[in-house]
């Protein structure tokens, strides 16, 4: 777009890629993001004197900082983004719900106003039924939720809640919805320009989860019909002129196994999976965040767009999927990104680095486009294979072995996948290698056991643990 761009880092990213691709570069602070990422003020203060226009908030942070995003506007600068009031609309769920109500989208039973006592919740655990959740409205992303089985649980869980959400968000305010179990997470991503006009990009679904990460997301969703996904498209736009929103957004939905959807909440921000939707539509969301953001119309008309194939994007993160996601630290000893057609690679470290850790543990985003599903799915397994990671473990043999998994492929899943099919040793797959050496093995211990020899091996004769598969790879 022919414009200069300035980098904030801290002291912990001076010399990584994004500092050295941008025009200008200043440090902002030392490594904890108190003391620099999340210092609205500083990071306002450096776009004036290097002379900046707008601030782009990126997706963490401060993007969904209402009060950020109105000091940017005071200060003369354009916040890159919605309204301030639309941020703080969508970041109360029950303000969010409220006005999806009045418009009549489809939300999960259960109450849009806070909680006032325990007669109140009793009154509508009658109509909804067990089990319930407790959900704070200031949280999301699965934070400060509490499941309740029965009315003998119900004080004490929406005490407990109430006291987390307080000390968790400052607001104690909860509400109840009727807990749907093994939903699919279904999101739409919407546009919306500074004149009133809005049109919705599909919808991407991030089932595959765990504890509230995604871990793939793809679009479209395998088990969308085009009628679902039109009306599913149209009350996404209803919660987008229910708060004025303008720029990118994504409205999310809960879909449960009869293809009745649900309104959850709505992030006023990019999300780290815009790609996939950049995939199959063709459009450049930051470009078009960025056209919205100087008041450019949206130059484009629902009719205009369409899906065009598929993608899936896997998350490659800094994690031991064999050892409960742990975080992982170290170096990039070896770092070779795969490449070739349908493949993109959205990433922000190069071989050599160290992976700090005071920031997300996601260091790349692998995302694969095709035809159709499952050449976007043997193509990003392809991609996997290509990628060379040495000296951090990560996600990525998580993803080739999720990405084959029957109900993946046949498109059968909810959010309960990984929880329902992964186990630590689905890992552990078996080479022709590790064959061969197991075979020798046991032609060896036979021998040796014939010979009298057994009790002089180590582990020998109670289990069958004495070779790890994973060891022979
Ligand atoms: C739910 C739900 C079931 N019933 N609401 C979790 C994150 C937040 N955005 C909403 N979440 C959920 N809300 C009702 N009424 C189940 C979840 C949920 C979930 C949602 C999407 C993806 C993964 C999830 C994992 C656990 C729970």
């Amino acid at each position: 777009m022919g414009i200069k761009t300035v980098a904030v880092f801290s002291a912990a990213d001076r010399t990584m890629p994004f500092v050295q691709y941008a025009d200008e570069a200043v440090c902002i602070g030392p490594a904890p993001s108190n003391q620099s990422y999340l210092l609205g003020e500083k990071i306002i203060a450096v776009a004036k004197q290097t002379g900046a226009d707008a601030i782009h908030p990126g997706y963490g942070f401060l993007s969904e900082n209402a009060g950020f995003a109105a000091a940017v506007t005071a200060a003369g600068l354009i916040f890159i983004g919605p309204s301030s009031q639309a941020i703080e609309m969508m970041g109360s769920k029950l303000s969010a719900k409220q006005a999806a109500q009045a418009f009549g989208v489809p939300m999960v039973p259960g109450t849009e106003t806070p909680l006032r006592s325990l007669e109140e919740a009793q009154e509508v655990v009658k109509k909804t039924g067990f089990p319930i959740l407790i959900k704070a409205s200031a949280g999301g992303g699965g934070k400060g939720m509490r499941v309740v089985n029965a009315e003998s649980e119900l004080a004490e869980q929406i005490a407990m809640a109430k006291s987390e959400a307080k000390s968790a968000f400052g607001d104690d305010a909860v509400f109840i919805e009727k807990y749907v179990t093994a939903p699919r997470h279904i999101e739409i991503q919407v546009l919306g320009d500074q004149h009133g006009h809005y049109v919705y990009l599909f919808e991407r679904e991030c089932s595959v989860q765990r504890r509230h990460q995604k871990l793939i997301e793809e679009a479209p969703s395998s088990c969308l019909t085009p009628a679902v996904r039109a009306a599913m498209g149209k009350c996404a736009l209803d919660v987008a002129r229910a708060c004025q929103y303008y720029g990118a957004g994504t409205v999310e939905f809960l879909v449960d196994e009869q293809l009745n959807f649900y309104f959850l909440e709505m992030n006023t921000r990019l999300q780290v999976e815009h790609p996939v939707t950049e995939l199959i539509t063709g459009l450049d969301l930051v470009k078009e965040q960025i056209r919205i953001a100087r008041g450019e119309a949206l130059s484009f008309h629902q009719e205009d767009l369409s899906i065009s194939g598929h993608a899936i994007e896997l998350r490659v993160c800094a994690e031991d999927p064999a050892n409960n996601f742990l975080p992982d630290t170290g170096r990039l000893e070896t770092y070779v990104r795969p490449q070739g057609y349908g493949v993109r690679v959205d990433d922000g470290y190069e071989e050599g680095m160290d992976i700090p850790i005071y920031y997300d543990p996601m260091i790349a985003k692998l995302i694969a486009w095709g035809k159709d599903r499952d050449e976007a799915r043997e193509r990003l397994i392809r991609a996997i294979g290509e990628y060379q990671v040495k000296g951090i473990t990560t996600t990525l043999p998580f993803g080739a072995w999720a990405l084959q998994q029957p109900a993946f492929v046949n498109g059968q899943f909810d959010t309960g996948f990984i929880g329902k099919y992964f186990t630590p040793d689905a890992l552990d797959v078996p080479s022709a290698n590790a064959a061969q050496a197991a075979a020798i093995l046991a032609v060896q211990l036979w021998q040796q056991q014939a010979s009298g020899a057994a009790a002089a091996l180590p582990n020998s004769g109670h289990n069958s643990n004495w070779v790890k598969r994973r060891d022979l790879r």
